[in-house]
């Protein structure tokens, strides 16, 4: 395990801004904000019915007469309707791949790609990154904000990038060990999928040069983090974004590790109960939302992210007064209501990762043959625990089965599957099949 002691260093003082300065800040930007909106149709016809112009802004009370804006809004205003400056004005798109349907476009103008940087600068430093470092990044290039938000942020703070990209495993390893990269950045699945095919070529992967790594673009857990950085001699760090608000950027840790701090001077955060829309309290799980007050290009007012996640108002020791976001337990449209009883994919990784000898390598799959719901989680087992004998096979799927009972309430198949034939993904994990969407979508 990792000794290293990451110094807290602060990339931008507006990371420590007074809370009470900080609410005079957002309510000013967020008056401006809906200014900015004013001509974008889906916002013209909503502050029209709601009677709101940037003059009713008085307080951050007033954040709730305004609408929320969903993926379906993005999806009806399809593919530019939320521009809010010229078409001349854009400097990037980028898009969002959704598990469903088209992508949704975002726009940047060249501030925007400007202010994006800064903010991955803040995270990066927060979590250990210093000029002298090389950062190697395994993110998609694309439409795809990773790659490209975290290249710039690690450009802003004057380190080495190595634009790996993601794809080809090997390669990685092969540029991890001759580049000497002391950082890595990509999704957590991708870093276990490194480690595994470095021990497939007969390498310990705490050998390879990293130091620390910022993982995000998906759900994980702490049990996750723990292994990743037993296995890869590492300290791992969590950011959080998503396209629609401004891609990597909107949150991220520091040095203390508890809870990711949003960056409250660019995004208004919300914690709503998904359905009555009513905010939750301080510390209770909820969906969060974000108004992003300074873009330009494409800001969103209220954007339901469909992220389940509680809120921390508590002071960070690292000085940080930007409100903690937890880890992102799932999300709304992820959660699968198992006869009648609500499960995240992260609840069944988590009892998967207390059982020693599977591999956090895992598949949902559920359907409804009759008409009751049926779960079959498939675990692959990792190859040092793979047995010939059935009793020992059959103890771990009993073991497993106890875990995830306990967790879920639930009873689900175990499918123990043989080592290294469940699909590895390059960037976010696909972790559910669940056929009965599949059925009601014909
Ligand atoms: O995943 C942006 C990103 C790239 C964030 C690289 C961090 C690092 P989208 O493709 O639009 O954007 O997907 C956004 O991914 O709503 C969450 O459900 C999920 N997500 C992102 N970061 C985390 C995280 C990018 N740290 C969606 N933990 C979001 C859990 C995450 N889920």
């Amino acid at each position: 395990m990792s000794t290293l002691v990451i110094e807290n260093r602060i990339w931008d003082q507006a990371e420590t801004m007074p809370r009470e300065e900080l609410r005079a800040l957002q309510i000013e930007r967020l008056r401006e904000c809906v200014a900015r909106v004013a001509d974008v149709p889906f916002y013209k016809q909503a502050f029209q019915r709601g009677k709101i112009s940037p003059e009713a802004i008085k307080s951050l009370d007033d954040l709730r007469r305004l609408p929320f804006t969903t993926k379906a809004d993005l999806r009806q205003h399809h593919p530019l309707g939320f521009l809010a400056v010229p078409r001349e004005q854009v400097a990037r798109f980028h898009g969002s791949t959704g598990t469903t349907g088209k992508p949704t476009f975002v726009a940047y103008t060249a501030d925007d790609v400007s202010l994006w940087a800064d903010l991955c600068a803040r995270f990066l430093v927060a979590g250990g990154l210093r000029p002298e470092h090389t950062v190697h990044i395994a993110f998609g290039y694309g439409l795809f904000t990773g790659g490209f938000g975290l290249h710039y942020g690690v450009e802003k703070v004057g380190a080495a990038v190595v634009p790996a990209a993601s794809g080809n495993t090997p390669r990685h390893i092969m540029l991890l060990q001759e580049l000497g990269a002391q950082v890595l950045v990509c999704t957590p699945t991708y870093a276990l999928n490194i480690a595994e095919v470095a021990r497939a070529e007969g390498m310990d992967p705490g050998e390879l040069p990293l130091k620390f790594a910022h993982f995000g673009a998906e759900p994980w857990t702490e049990k996750l983090r723990e292994q990743i950085e037993r296995e890869l001699d590492l300290i791992a760090f969590n950011n959080y974004g998503l396209s629609e608000v401004i891609g990597p950027g909107v949150s991220g840790e520091c040095a203390a590790r508890n809870g990711m701090h949003i960056q409250e001077d660019h995004f208004i955060v919300e914690c709503i109960n998904p359905e009555t829309l009513e905010p939750v309290a301080e510390g209770e799980e909820g969906e969060l939302v974000f108004t992003s007050l300074t873009k330009q290009a494409m800001p969103m007012i209220r954007y339901r992210t469909r992220d389940i996640a509680f809120l921390d108002h508590s002071p960070c020791p690292c000085g940080r007064t930007g409100v903690r976001m937890s880890r992102v337990a799932g999300r709304t449209d992820d959660m699968l209501i198992i006869r009648g009883v609500n499960v995240f994919p992260s609840q069944i990784e988590q009892a998967l990762l207390r059982v020693e000898g599977t591999a956090p390598h895992y598949l949902i799959e559920v359907d409804r043959p009759g008409t009751l719901d049926e779960v079959t989680v498939h675990v692959e087992i990792r190859p040092e625990d793979f047995s010939d004998r059935m009793s020992e096979m059959h103890a771990l799927r009993d073991r497993i089965d106890r875990e995830i009972q306990s967790v879920t309430g639930i009873r689900m198949n175990i499918e123990l599957v043989e080592p290294q034939t469940l699909e590895r993904s390059a960037g976010k994990a696909r972790r559910v099949l669940d056929h009965r969407r599949e059925k009601d979508m014909k």
